[in-house]
């Protein structure tokens, strides 16, 4: 398959002005008339005679036209990647008509048919499946859109912009024309229409307009948007309050569907959202996915600005959108919420995708040099690694010179496509910095490793501290240059003051600096709120590590404090157990490590989020990425000790916490309350680890009398790794309550495929058969294969290789229907060098198997072929 390369980019020779297009809908044979537009683009010099191209694949040409002439059949091309013919002049008209199938549309690209709906998903290039277009970010075009479709069974009819006209045709069939005023280019094209309820809200603007809102859903699910709106709404007003950015059209639309490759997306005044970030309510729906409807919303919302109003110039510059609005949606979730919980979650989202990504096969810069495939560059290193760029910035320049940055970028390149050189441009001449060393982080894959060493010296009262850096070699990119990057220090004294605080501008291999006054020889808070995104390879004395548990005034380093201690134990202790086999006596004597979580336990002072997520140990996958080879049933055991001893130790604490934070008040999805759940879950969770039947009857309890799904799931989820009876009663009863409910159930199998149960692969191929479940939706296979492979670490590495055998078939299948999702699932499958012989050569053998495979998709082929490599 080709390769496309960032270096070729060359801007299109013809550009197009205006989009006319005509849907006549139809399950099997829709008709699309485009009246397109096109004028030679003066940065080419092109004119008449030059090549026109224009992409399109899956679908039948019908007829096309230029300036109102057939074109003879000697006089254009098409093959199955698009369409080429001359330019008769420098100005002219393109009509085609085309026929695409959106019930056989499996892939989720294009035009396809959800339940029984219509719906589209053309980014990043599923325009093209639609009709015959430009279809590249760069051409950025106003649309007018005709939908002609039956009125019983198509009764909404949606499409960007405004509405213009809705008229009754003959034949029980109806129209709608929808008109967006602002230039766009065609990923960002929407269409829905069905038969769906409708839940209306408004919001008045800044300068005082009324904009509608809308969110679209299934009949039945009316009562589950109150929260997305709510989000929706709160997100406008943040966005002006923030960043005095305000929505441009009067009718803000959103659409819930089940089957999505993806989250959510931001077409133009008419997002597209997987049901599950949109629908909630109390019995249905977790804190978790509150606060993912919340960000999600927000996510996709901010777009309209950063994405839309601004958009990228090609493919590779996919973070000047998607680093930009992940930053802007973790800072909205930031005031929203704790800030300090969800810089927690932020990191560990960075540590469990991003990191892993960019020390394996598959590392790549925030802007990509190459691919085959665009849907596989929607990674964690574009979006989350991209945020962390955009927040390093922030950091960098303080927020006012941030927010100047951000104002000259909207003032600039409104209505532009652009590029993330632009963006650092920006920030530059707003504030008056060089980032020439600074955008070495759009270029350069890898995590960088910070190693620090202290130096007190009494005498002097002066702390020297030294830092270097290093980045490993990546594929393809072996010689790495040092980066700019603030480091947020702080310097302790033991009474638990602060005696110097910091933001260090490192530049430099190895930088030397000396702080002064220091009045005793401190304890170092180094990278407070994970100020860069890095590794530290430092470790603390654990003594050091539980006083900063205690004693540290930023937050984030408590947490951080807890986890390196809690892994320097994990991981000695996985060395030990190679040897002995017994878990508990490799971790020895963990009395401290407990002593130092009961203080964080019982530390009223501290949020119950905070608390909650203090409590929970370092995952398996997090301590496998540090292990070479990792021994996925060591981990597992000794995580299990641990977590055992921890539960014994503190036994008492948890009993009172549980009682403590149960709660009479009717559910509300609250920051506060939520964090209340949380650490009565963990509590719960920790109770069920110390192996006393009682605590697994009272987990049964709970899930029986549980009055809101938060409860029910934690309640669950401690009975999920039992042999306990309750298990198969709870996991019955959730059954029988919500089969027909297709986003709730989605958690029932979820939480069977990461059972650490030894039968738990039986039992996800036992559960492929359910009714409910179906390889044609992604959340379907997310859910039950997915999670087999990415969240159950220790059956899914069962030594005999089953897991990954079972996961190949299951890709090599889903390949033929989605590609893009199968690909996307892939990546467990190329961590093969983390694991022993055995395992790597089995898990490279399914990589193989996979390779060979007939009419494999360019999507997985990238993916396999780059992690086999
Ligand atoms: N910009 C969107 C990314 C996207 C997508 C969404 C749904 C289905 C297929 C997709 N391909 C790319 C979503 C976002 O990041 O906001
Ligand atoms: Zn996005």
């Amino acid at each position: 398959p080709q390769v496309i390369r960032r270096e070729d980019y060359t801007a299109p020779a013809f550009l197009i002005e205006t989009v006319e297009l005509v849907f006549d809908l139809d399950r099997d044979a829709t008709i699309v008339a485009s009246r397109l537009s096109l004028k030679a683009n003066p940065e080419r010099g092109s004119g008449a005679g030059d090549v026109v191209s224009l992409d399109g694949e899956d679908m039948k040409l019908l007829s096309l036209k230029v300036d109102g002439t057939a074109l003879a059949a000697g006089d254009y091309e098409v093959t199955g990647e698009g369409l080429r013919f001359k330019a008769p002049s420098e100005q002219f008209v393109v009509e085609i008509e085309t026929r695409i199938s959106p019930v056989n549309n499996t892939r989720l690209e294009g035009l396809y048919v959800s339940q029984s709906a219509y719906c589209t998903q053309c980014e990043a290039e599923g325009f093209r499946r639609i009709t015959y277009f430009m279809d590249r970010p760069d051409v950025m075009a106003t649309y007018r859109v005709t939908i002609n479709a039956p009125k019983d069974t198509c009764p909404v009819l949606l499409s960007n912009g405004n509405l213009v006209s809705s008229t009754d045709l003959p034949d029980g069939r109806h129209q709608a024309v929808w008109d967006d005023p602002f230039p766009k280019p065609c990923y960002l094209f929407a269409l829905v229409a069905g038969d769906l309820a409708c839940v209306e809200d408004s919001f008045k603007t800044m300068s005082g307009r009324d904009v509608a809102l809308r969110i679209f859903v299934e009949h039945g699910n009316e009562d589950r948007c109150d929260y997305a709106m709510d989000s929706l709404k709160r997100a406008m007003k943040w966005d002006e309050d923030v960043y005095g950015l305000e929505y441009d059209l009067d009718l803000f639309n959103i659409v819930a569907v089940s089957d999505f490759n993806m989250g959510a997306m931001e077409n133009k005044s008419l997002n597209v959202f997987n049901a599950k970030y949109i629908l909630a309510k109390s019995d249905t729906a977790t804190d978790t996915d509150y606060e993912l409807i919340e960000s999600i919303v927000a996510h996709e919302y901010f777009h309209n600005w950063s994405g839309n109003r601004v958009t990228c110039r090609d493919w590779f510059q996919l973070s000047l959108k998607e680093g930009l609005t992940v930053f802007r949606d973790q800072e909205f979730s930031s005031d929203e919420r704790s800030r300090p919980v969800q810089r927690i979650k932020d990191v560990q989202r960075l540590r469990a995708g991003q990191f892993p990504e960019d020390g394996g096969p598959l590392a790549h810069p925030v802007r990509p040099d190459s691919y085959i495939e665009i849907n596989n560059f929607y990674t964690a290193t574009v979006y989350q690694k991209g945020a962390e760029v955009i927040r390093m910035m922030h950091t960098l320049l303080g927020a006012e010179g941030y927010r100047k940055g951000i104002d000259l970028y909207f003032e600039r390149h409104d209505g532009q496509a652009v590029t993330c050189d632009d963006f650092a441009r920006a920030m530059e001449d707003a504030n008056g910095v060089n980032f020439d060393q600074f955008r070495l982080w759009y270029s350069q894959a890898g995590t960088p490793n910070l190693i620090w060493k202290g130096e007190y010296d009494a005498d002097k009262q002066a702390y020297r501290l030294t830092i270097e850096q290093k980045t490993e070699p990546t594929p393809g990119q072996v010689i790495k240059s040092d980066l700019q990057m603030p480091v947020k220090i702080g310097l302790l004294a033991r009474d638990g003051s602060e005696l110097h605080a910091q933001t260090i501008d490192l530049t430099q291999a190895k930088q030397e600096f000396l702080f002064e006054d220091i009045s005793e020889e401190p304890v170092v808070s180094f990278n407070r709120d994970f100020s860069a995104p890095v590794n530290v390879g430092t470790i603390p004395s654990h003594e050091d590590l539980a006083f900063l548990m205690g004693n540290d005034t930023d937050a984030f380093n408590r947490w951080e404090a807890g986890q390196k201690y809690a892994s320097d134990l994990l991981i000695a202790a996985v060395r030990a157990y190679a040897k002995s086999g017994d878990a508990d006596a490799a971790l020895g004597n963990v009395n401290a490590f407990c002593n130092a979580l009961r203080a964080t336990l019982t530390n009223d002072d501290l949020d119950k989020a905070f608390r909650a997520q203090a409590m929970i140990l370092p995952g398996e996958a997090m301590l496998a990425e540090q292990l070479q080879p990792a021994d996925p049933e060591a981990i597992y055991q000794v995580r299990q000790a641990l977590r055992r001893k921890v539960a014994i130790a503190l036994q008492d604490e948890f009993e009172a916490s549980y009682r403590h934070n149960a709660s009479n008040d009717a559910y509300s999805p609250d920051a506060t309350s939520a964090g209340q759940r949380a650490l009565r879950a963990v509590a719960l969770s920790y109770l069920a680890a110390t192996g006393e039947t009682v605590f697994l009857d009272l987990a049964l309890e709970q899930y029986r009398t549980a009055d809101n799904m938060t409860d029910r799931m934690a309640a669950l989820t401690v009975l999920n790794d039992q042999d306990h009876p309750g298990r198969a009663e709870a996991l019955a009863d959730f059954e029988s309550r919500f089969a027909s409910d297709t986003v709730v159930i989605d958690k029932w199998f979820s939480l069977q495929a990461m059972s650490s149960r030894t039968d738990t692969l039986d039992q996800v191929k036992k559960l492929m058969e359910h009714s409910a479940f179906t390889m044609r939706n992604p959340n379907k296979v997310r859910a039950l294969v997915g999670a087999f492979a990415m969240a159950n670490q220790r059956n899914f590495h069962a030594a005999d290789g089953s897991g990954y055998a079972f996961y190949a078939d299951r890709l090599m299948e889903l390949d033929n229907l989605n590609p893009q999702v199968a690909a996307r699932l892939a990546a467990p499958l190329g961590k093969w060098r983390k694991f022993d012989e055995d395992r790597a050569s089995k898990m490279k053998a399914e990589l193989n198997r996979i390779l060979a495979k007939e009419n494999l998709s360019r999507d997985l082929y990238e993916i396999a072929s780059k992690s086999v490599a």
